[in-house]
């Protein structure tokens, strides 16, 4: 499924085969929580931007519009007529961000619904059967993403029931195919490496789970508050323990920069709901760095939101037309925003490909890492 192509130093050029196409990696999954991308952007954009790989939410489609219409209604695939790969995230992370008066037990999580605080359980079974029912390409396990910073006692504890409830998905999911209840038959699982920002937990945690020869490995636990050199360290400790043979992916990272820093620590897949979001703020990414497009500067500026941009926003409209959207709340902004800055930051890991294919991906890291996080 995996195929490593290349490497420099710990960087990675692979290919992910999957029944609903290939992933060219290093590579960037499109946000769309609710099976929509914040901000109008549909299927058919998706093919505009460069998107490989569309990520939705367990937690959010269970409770709205529930797992089980997704499922009569022929899938996720079918019900946003996006045909490429969809990874869905397992709500393990959700449910820890953002439902109220939870209660973690050996079988799983109970929780009060943010949207009408209804009381509800989920464990690693559930999970998995609202992932099948949802029909994605692949499914996250069910995790518990450690808040921090953490007791080391608390945190070893919690490791290993991530690792049993690791366990009893994979099982849940192999019974779940046995018995024709996935609407995808081929869907993987992917296993989620947790230890807060301790090395020695990191570590015996990936190695237990590397057995388990899951179809993917994901570092989990990171960017929820720790120094962004501490998120690299864990990354350094724990990629010798992942498998070689198998795809890599650091959850919610993040800046253009920590892509980069990443990709060059073994990593190979990314999401992240910041280019969205900073996009709806009127924040974005260029070439030359990150900028306000309220800024007065750009009333009379008829040029794109960057020149080096060949999106289909910066191929037709004007920085002064764009602020007037933002400044006058047109939704139509907030559209061409998004379009522009997930497309950049599809473009920014096809171009980290073709620099690790040339050979020249740590030219790459050292012209761009910083650059394209300041503000200007
Ligand atoms: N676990 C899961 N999803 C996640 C995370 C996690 O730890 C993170 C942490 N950055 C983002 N999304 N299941
Ligand atoms: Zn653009």
């Amino acid at each position: 499924m995996y195929e490593l192509i290349r490497t420099e130093h710990a960087a990675r050029r692979g290919r992910f085969k999957t029944v609903h196409g290939t992933v060219e990696t290093p590579a960037f999954m499109n946000v769309a929580t609710a099976a929509a991308i914040k901000g109008g952007l549909s299927a058919f954009d998706l093919k505009e931007i460069k998107c490989q790989v569309m990520l939705c939410n367990t937690y959010h489609l269970h409770l709205r519009p529930g797992d089980e219409l997704v499922r009569d209604m022929g899938g996720l695939h079918r019900f946003t007529r996006w045909d490429g790969p969809i990874l869905t995230d397992s709500g393990g992370f959700q449910v820890f961000s953002l439902a109220s008066l939870r209660k973690i037990r050996e079988e799983g999580v109970t929780f009060n619904s943010h949207i009408d605080g209804r009381k509800i359980f989920m464990g690693p079974e559930e999970s998995m059967r609202i992932q099948a029912n949802l029909g994605s390409t692949i499914a996250m396990a069910f995790d518990e993403c450690i808040k921090n910073p953490a007791e080391h006692g608390y945190a070893k504890d919690s490791c290993a029931r991530t690792v049993r409830w690791l366990k009893r998905c994979k099982d849940e999911m192999a019974r779940l195919k046995r018995e024709g209840l996935a609407v995808n038959p081929d869907q993987l699982l992917f296993g989620i490496n947790q230890g807060c920002c301790f090395d020695d937990l990191r570590v015996e945690q990936m190695k237990e789970i590397a057995e388990l020869d899951l179809d993917g490995y994901s570092i989990g636990g990171l960017a929820v508050g720790e120094p962004t050199e501490e998120m690299y360290r864990v990354i350094t400790v724990v990629e010798p323990h992942m498998p070689k043979d198998k795809i890599r992916y650091l959850m919610g990272v993040g800046t253009p920069g920590n892509i980069l820093e990443s990709i060059a620590r073994g990593v190979d897949l990314f999401d992240c709901v910041m280019p969205a979001r900073n996009a709806r703020h009127g924040h974005f990414n260029t070439w030359g760095g990150i900028i306000n497009i309220r800024n007065a500067k750009y009333e009379r500026d008829e040029s794109p939101i960057d020149p080096q941009c060949d999106c289909p926003v910066c191929r037709n409209f004007s920085r002064s037309y764009i602020r007037h959207l933002f400044k006058a709340d047109e939704i139509l902004g907030l559209r061409l925003g998004v379009m522009h800055n997930l497309y950049f930051y599809n473009t920014l890991l096809e171009r980290c490909r073709d620099a690790l294919d040339a050979g020249n991906f740590e030219g790459f890291r050292e012209k761009y890492s910083k650059i394209l996080d300041s503000r200007i």
